[in-house]
C-alpha cells in the first residue's frame, strides 16, 4: 500500500514526520499477506542475511545469524522515560523524556538512508476484539517485519480495524545502521554498538522508541515493549492486569477443564510448561499462550485472560521431543530460527535437541563446528537462540486460544529457578499473601538478557522486573487493590512453584517437564475443592501423599521437595528485608512488610 492511500490522518502525519527525520529510500506499508512474507524472505536470502533450510525437512523455514553483540534483550539500555524518575521507580533505568527524545532524535536523523522504511500495523489480540490493542511499528528491518507477521496480527485488516481515527501505540524502530550510496549489508546483521542502543518507553504518551538492536524483545515491539511495559501502565490506569504469564488449559479425566496462568522469568521454561504433555494418565494440557497474558474481569466477577500474541518466540537450546514434543512439532515448518546451528543437510541443531549431530556443523557465528562428546567447545547454538513460530501450528493449541473474551483463570503460578529452599509447590493463604509471594520471586539469571550474570539469583517480582512500565512498589499496590473489584471466592488461587531444586551435589531433585503435571493436578484439585493441604508458616502445602510421585523420585527426595526449609527461609526473610524490599522505599505497601514479619515469626516458633 502507498502512504497516500492511508485514511488515518494522524497515522499518516506520524509516518510522514518519521520519513522526514529518518530519510529512508522507500516507504512500504505492510499488508500482512503471505506473498509479502515470501517476497521479503526471498530478498533476505538473496542479500545473504537469511538461509533457506531444507525444503523437505523444514519447509518454509529460515535461519538467521545475528551480530555477536546483538543476541538478547539489553536491560541496561532499556529505559522508562516517565516525566519523573519516581514514576519509573528504582528498578527501571530512567532518563528525562525531553532529553532522551533529543538524544534519540539525533540518532534517528538519517538513520534509514539506503534502506526501506516498513510500516507495520499490528494488533495485540484478535483483530477487532474489545481487549485488543493496536500498534504501528516503523522499522528498517525486513527481519522484524517477517517476525511480526508470526508474532502478531499484521496488515490491512488492522488498518481497517483502526479506521480513520482509532487509537494506536506508535513504535519507532531502527537497526541504527544507515547505508552509504552503493553500500550493502553484505550478508551481515545490521545493528549499532551497545552504547548507541536505546529501547525506550514513554509511558504517559504511550510511545515506544527503539534504536540500534534487531533482536527479539528489543526490536519486535509488540511483545515486551507494548504488551508488557506500555500495557502495564494502561492496565494500572484502567483496572486490569498485563502480565508476563503463560496461559494453559488443564482437563481432568472426567473432562472438567480449568485455566492456569503462570509467571516465570525469561528462559525458565514457560513455553515448555504451556505445551506440557502430562505423564499422569487421563489428564490433558493445552496451550493458550506461552509468554504474555492480559487479564480483565468478566461480568461474572472472574478474571479472564487473553494471549495478545499470535506466535511463540521460544528458546531453542534444551527443546527436544522429550522436553517439549509440541514445540518440536510446531517448528517443523514456517519457522524463523535465529542463532541456532546449521547441519550439512540444511537442518537446524542445538544443544539439548535430543540427538548428536552428524558430521560437522556451522555454529551460530558462521564457523565450522565439530561435536565434542566431552562438551569442551563453545556451544554451537547461542544459549539465547530462538525460534519464531505460529501458535496456530501448535498441536496442543486450545481451540479457545483466540476467543476475544479470554478464558477464566482459576490459578496463578509464580516461579523461578531456585536450586535450594523454595519447595516444589506452595499455596498462598489468600490473595494478599499471594501478592506477597509474587513480590519475593527470585530466580537464577538465564541468558535471555545480555547484561546480567548468568546463574546468580536475582529477585524478579512477578517475573516483571524487566517488563513493568512504572514503579514496582505501585505495581504491588495495583495487585493488592485489584482484588477489591470482585469477591474473594471469584479470585484465582495463587501458587509458588519451583521445578529447579537441586541436591547439594548439583543433581536435579525433580524431573520437571511432563511430570510437572503432577503438581498441576494438585493445584487443579485445590481449586476444585478436593485437594488436601497442610498449613505451614510459609503457606499451604500438599501432604506427602497428595502429589503422585514419579517413579524416578525417591520418597526421601519427595520429602525434601515438600519440606519447609526453616533455615533457608529465614535467610530469605533476611535477604528480602535487607536487600529487596528497601529498594522500593515508601512505595512498598506496608502490608507486605507485615506479612514478612508474620512469616518470620511463624518460622521462629
Ligand atoms: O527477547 S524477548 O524479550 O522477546 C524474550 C524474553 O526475554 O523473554
Ligand atoms: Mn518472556
Amino acid at each position: 500500500m502507498e502512504l497516500k492511500e492511508l485514511k488515518h490522518k494522524k497515522l499518516k502525519k506520524w509516518i510522514e514526520d518519521a520519513v522526514e527525520l529518518m530519510q529512508p529510500d522507500n516507504v512500504y506499508v505492510c499488508d500482512g499477506s503471505k506473498t509479502e512474507y515470501e517476497r521479503l524472505s526471498e530478498q533476505m536470502v538473496k542479500e545473504g542475511l537469511a538461509i533457506r533450510l531444507n525444503a523437505q525437512k523444514r519447509p518454509g523455514c529460515l535461519l538467521f545469524r545475528s551480530d555477536p553483540s546483538d543476541v538478547a534483550r539489553v536491560e541496561n539500555r532499556t529505559f522508562i522515560a516517565s516525566r519523573t524518575q519516581d514514576a519509573a521507580g528504582p528498578t527501571n533505568n530512567w532518563i528525562d523524556p525531553v532529553e532522551l527524545k533529543q538524544t534519540m532524535t539525533d540518532l534517528y536523523r538519517g538513520c534509514m538512508r539506503g534502506r526501506t522504511m516498513y510500516v507495520i500495523p499490528f494488533s495485540m489480540g484478535p483483530v477487532g476484539s474489545p481487549i485488543a490493542k493496536i500498534g504501528v511499528e516503523i522499522t528498517d528491518s525486513a527481519y522484524v517485519v517477517i517476525n511480526m507477521h508470526i508474532m502478531t496480527r499484521v496488515g490491512t485488516r488492522v488498518l481497517d480495524a483502526l479506521g480513520g481515527d482509532g487509537e494506536f501505540v506508535p513504535c519507532y524502530h531502527s537497526v541504527g545502521k544507515p547505508l552509504k550510496k552503493g553500500e550493502s549489508d553484505n550478508g551481515t546483521w545490521p545493528c549499532a554498538p551497545l552504547e548507541k542502543k536505546y529501547i525506550s518507553h514513554f509511558p504517559e504518551t504511550r510511545e515506544i522508541w527503539s534504536y540500534g538492536s534487531g533482536y527479539g524483545g528489543n526490536a519486535l515491539l509488540g511483545k515486551k515493549c507494548l504488551a508488557l511495559r506500555i500495557a502495564s501502565v494502561m492496565a494500572r490506569d484502567e483496572g486490569w492486569l498485563a502480565e508476563h504469564m503463560l496461559i494453559l488449559k488443564i482437563t481432568n479425566p472426567q473432562g472438567k477443564a480449568k485455566y492456569i496462568a503462570g509467571a516465570f522469568p525469561s528462559a525458565c521454561g514457560k513455553t515448555n510448561l504451556a505445551m506440557l504433555v502430562p505423564t499422569i494418565p487421563g489428564w490433558k494440557v493445552e496451550t493458550v499462550g506461552d509468554d504474555i497474558a492480559w487479564l480483565k474481569f468478566g461480568s461474572d466477577g472472574r478474571l479472564y485472560a487473553i494471549n495478545p500474541e499470535a506466535g511463540f518466540f521460544g528458546v531453542a537450546p534444551g527443546t527436544s521431543e522429550e522436553s517439549n514434543y509440541n514445540a518440536m512439532k510446531t517448528i517443523e515448518k514456517n519457522t524463523i530460527f535465529t542463532n541456532v546451528a546449521l547441519t550439512k543437510d540444511m537442518d537446524v541443531w542445538w544443544e539439548g535437541i535430543g540427538y548428536e549431530p552428524e558430521g560437522t556443523l556451522i555454529d551460530w557465528t558462521g564457523k565450522e563446528w565439530v561435536y565434542d562428546k566431552n562438551k569442551n567447545n563453545a556451544p554451537a547454538a547461542h544459549p539465547n537462540s530462538r525460534f519464531t513460530t505460529p501458535a496456530s501450528q501448535c498441536p496442543s493449541i486450545a481451540h479457545e486460544w483466540e476467543d476475544p473474551n479470554g478464558v477464566p483463570i482459576s490459578a496463578f503460578l509464580f516461579g523461578g529457578r531456585r536450586a535450594h529452599t523454595i519447595p516444589l509447590v506452595l499455596e498462598s493463604k489468600n490473595w494478599l499473601h499471594g501478592v506477597f509471594l509474587g513480590s519475593i520471586v527470585g530466580s537464577e539469571v538465564t541468558a535471555a538478557a545480555l547484561d546480567l550474570k548468568v546463574g546468580q539469583v536475582r529477585r524478579d517480582p512477578f517475573a516483571m522486573l524487566p517488563f513493568c512500565g512504572y514503579h514496582m512498589g505501585d505495581y504491588f499496590k495495583h495487585w493488592i487493590h485489584i482484588a477489591r473489584k470482585t469477591t474473594p471466592d471469584k479470585l484465582p488461587k495463587i501458587y509458588f512453584v519451583n521445578w529447579f531444586r537441586k541436591t547439594d551435589d548439583d543433581k536435579w531433585l525433580w524431573p520437571g517437564y511432563g511430570d510437572n503435571s503432577r503438581v498441576l493436578k494438585w493445584i487443579f484439585e485445590r481449586c476444585d475443592g478436593s485437594g488436601k493441604a497442610v498449613e505451614t508458616p510459609i503457606g499451604n502445602m500438599p501432604p506427602l501423599d497428595a502429589i503422585d510421585r514419579p517413579a524416578s523420585v525417591s520418597a526421601q527426595d519427595m520429602e525434601i521437595l515438600l519440606k519447609v526449609d526453616t533455615e533457608g527461609w529465614l535467610q530469605e526473610v533476611d535477604d528480602i528485608r535487607r536487600n529487596h524490599y528497601p529498594k522500593f522505599g515508601d512505595h512498598l505497601p506496608k502490608e507486605l512488610y507485615e506479612l514478612l514479619d508474620e512469616m518470620e515469626k511463624g518460622l521462629r516458633k
